[in-house]
């Protein structure tokens, strides 16, 4: 995936303590890539996760200006970031 524009960085839908979530933010600070990060409380976080991506887990990354839709999960994530 090429680095998304700084214009309109990707926003990150995280936990802090999770090695899933962890997994995607080491995956973005490996590649440098911009990105905003929005971090949500187990047990309220599902409203938005869904709203995001159709389902209940994060982490979820909102790359707009790349494919106008949300990923799903951290492996997706992780290897879209580092290809
Ligand atoms: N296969 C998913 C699993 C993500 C996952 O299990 N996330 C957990 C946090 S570590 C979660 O969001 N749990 C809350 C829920 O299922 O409502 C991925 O790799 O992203």
């Amino acid at each position: 995936m090429p680095v998304p524009s700084a214009a309109t960085p990707p926003r990150l839908w995280h936990f802090r303590v999770s090695h899933f979530n962890e997994k995607v933010r080491w995956a973005l600070d490996h590649k440098r890539w911009p990105h905003t990060r929005k971090t949500l409380i187990p047990g309220f976080h599902v409203a938005a996760a869904r709203w995001l991506s159709g389902q209940n887990q994060l982490p979820v990354l909102r790359v707009l200006d790349i494919y106008a839709r949300h990923r799903g999960t951290s492996s997706e994530i992780g290897a879209d970031v580092v290809a």
